[in-house]
């Protein structure tokens, strides 16, 4: 038996020890020997590899099981008591029938391993803003990178322990250990319909089963910070959102904070680290994926990175779309499923250095160039502090949070959406984020019924149903002390594509021009024209100096287009739909009032 001041801490991490059946217990202090012992054991036990110490110091190798590769959806589950509390867009069961199911499953599960207890904070430890759990674990990788991307140990514990409340996180990878029998390098459960990524949100509990794989495994992350914590947020009026977090310094020194909601893979890592083309503009970086917020005491929404570190995806990132990702994972990075080159050195598709003639790749075969398979996995990863990151902000981990002046919302549209769109007030804005959105493959052609509306880039992450989700966002609006000093919200769209299926905005760096004119809208100096879907940049407002872009190519990227966005009406009623009676009517008079202004 163990004992804590807190009985809730007690009684939980008995009830799972009795349940579970470790071998042994481990409470991490999160300290910096701990970390190493766990590496070294991990390395001796053949589950990781270090590195070449001179290229790459204090980083390992990781390669999971092939099966086992990335967050799996259609596994997540939203246990809430009631199916409509869950809504059209998650994967609802019944919470008892699922605590059975799992209960069979965690049964003996930690046989022949170490539970492992870690005590987290997502966001500074002790900021208003921020939130406590604690992840039981069988897993070292795991307990490895929440020490990066959470702060984790003996400090949290002093706050659990003085009575804070926190987020019970159960992790299991579901492979028992029979006696004598040798462990796999990556233990999963065999077989898909064996995880479960399950959530009880008037519980505020998190059930993991059979994954060790990022998203599904690191429950601080998709698990609690959003899925768990936005219901906390409706609770408490607050914000929990994917978004995130820039900081961008004008040439005069004038400071403004950006969030950004982006559905994964549209460049998150690489918005919020951005080297900006536009001279004397600066951006710095709070963070990358998660963004709290909650109003301040002058009526401000303020921001916490409820993380600390970058959970990337690695191919793709190079010295040209991201040098200040490429500098942060240059030490004291666990990478996992990308290519070992022969002098201990780690390489990726996309990395801008030319093929090594031979590496072993992800799955630990042999590979060279024309083999005909890619050395990384596409969905490989680096885990690495934020700290280290060259243009992180000092004030990223300010307990204050920063205040935020603009939010961003944006998918993967090749037509129809300009390239930035200003929303005429929170209610609009908020209508904007219910609609966004990326193509699915059939609608790369144009079809606007492809798109797949991913509000607020928060559909796989939404904990409660989208219709109360958007209610909620209109409901800060109300909140709000002072309605002018909400963040103006924006929806921007980097995919546009010719005819010739050619991206026409050159994106990365030349997003700044975009910032740009975003921050000089908040400072009241740029300038933009009001049409029926928003207010769009003036002609010459955006600055466009020294950018390679034809007259015909950037007024068809400021263009209304208005038979698209008739089109487009209908497929966003028909979503609409499907929220039934939740739909907030604010939503749908906003939807009601789009037709009018394009007629
Ligand atoms: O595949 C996974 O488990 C990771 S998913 C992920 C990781 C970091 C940031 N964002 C995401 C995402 O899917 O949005
Ligand atoms: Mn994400």
């Amino acid at each position: 038996m163990l004992s804590f001041k807190n009985s809730l801490l007690e009684e939980w991490i008995n009830e799972v020890v009795k349940l579970c059946q470790p071998d042994s217990i481990h409470l991490c202090d999160g300290s910096q020997q701990e970390y190493d012992i766990l590496m070294q054991e991990m390395v001796d036990a053949g589950m990781a590899i270090s590195l070449n110490q001179e290229k790459k110091p204090g980083c390992f190798l990781f390669r999971s099981h092939p099966t086992d590769v990335a967050r799996v959806e259609n596994r997540t589950f939203i246990a809430s008591k009631k199916q409509e509390d869950a809504g059209p867009t998650n994967n609802w069961v019944d919470p008892i029938e699922l605590k059975a199911t799992m209960t069979k499953l965690y049964s003996g599960c930690m046989k022949g391993r170490v539970l492992y207890i870690i005590p987290f904070s997502m966001g500074p430890i002790g900021s208003p803003i921020s939130k406590i759990g604690v992840e039981i674990t069988d897993s070292a990788y795991v307990v490895a990178n929440m020490r990066i991307m959470t702060r984790i140990g003996n400090e949290v514990l002093a706050l659990i322990e003085e009575g804070w409340e926190f987020v019970k996180c159960l992790h299991s990878v579901g492979k028992p250990l029979e006696p004598g029998e040798k462990d796999s390098t990556w233990p999963c459960a065999p077989s898909i319909d064996q995880k479960y990524i399950s959530h009880f949100p008037e519980e505020r509990l998190i059930w993991s089963y059979g994954s060790g794989y990022g998203g599904n495994a690191l429950l601080g992350k998709k698990c609690f910070a959003l899925r768990i914590a936005c219901v906390q947020a409706k609770d408490e009026g607050w914000l929990a959102e994917h978004m995130l977090i820039l900081k961008i310094t004008d040439p005069k020194g004038k400071i403004a904070y950006i969030c950004g909601a982006f559905p994964s893979a549209c460049g998150k890592t690489n918005l919020a680290m951005l080297t900006p083309t536009v001279p004397g503009w600066k951006v710095e970086t709070i963070g990358d994926d998660i963004s709290w917020m909650k109003f301040g005491e002058d009526g401000r929404l303020y921001a916490i990175n409820a993380e600390s570190g970058f959970f990337g995806v690695v191919p793709g990132t190079s010295m040209q779309s991201n040098p200040a990702a490429m500098e942060t994972i240059q030490k004291n990075t666990i990478y996992t499923n990308v290519g070992l080159t022969d002098d201990g050195d780690v390489w990726w598709e996309g990395s801008g250095i030319p093929a090594p003639e031979h590496l072993i790749d992800w799955e630990g075969n042999d590979w060279t160039p024309d083999c005909g398979k890619t050395a990384a996995h596409a969905n490989a990863r680096f885990t690495t502090p934020a700290a280290q990151c060259p243009v992180i902000a000092p004030e990223w981990e300010d307990p204050a949070g920063v205040p935020v002046s603009a939010i961003l919302i944006g998918g993967r549209r090749a037509s129809t959406i300009p390239l930035v769109i200003e929303s005429f007030n929170w209610e609009h804005g908020i209508f904007l984020g219910s609609i966004m959105g990326s193509e699915t493959t059939a609608a790369a052609i144009g079809l606007a019924a492809g798109v797949r509306r991913d509000p607020f880039a928060m559909l796989p992450f939404m904990g409660y149903h989208v219709g109360d989700y958007l209610q909620h966002w209109l409901d800060i609006g109300k909140a709000a002390k002072d309605p002018a000093k909400l963040p103006s919200i924006y929806m921007v769209n980097w995919f546009r594509k010719n005819e010739e299926g050619k991206f026409i905005w050159p994106g990365y760096g030349e997003n700044s021009r975009v910032l740009k004119w975003i921050v000089e809208r908040a400072e009241g100096t740029g300038e933009a024209v009001a049409t029926s879907i928003g207010n769009l940049p003036a002609p010459k407002a955006l600055d466009i100096n020294g950018l390679n872009i034809s007259e015909n190519d950037l007024e068809m990227i400021l263009h209304v287009d208005k038979e698209a966005w008739l089109a487009e009406i209908d497929s966003i009623r028909e979503n609409f739909k499907s929220y039934g009676e939740k739909l907030p009517p604010g939503l749908s008079s906003q939807l009601e009032s789009l037709k009018e202004r394009l007629s």
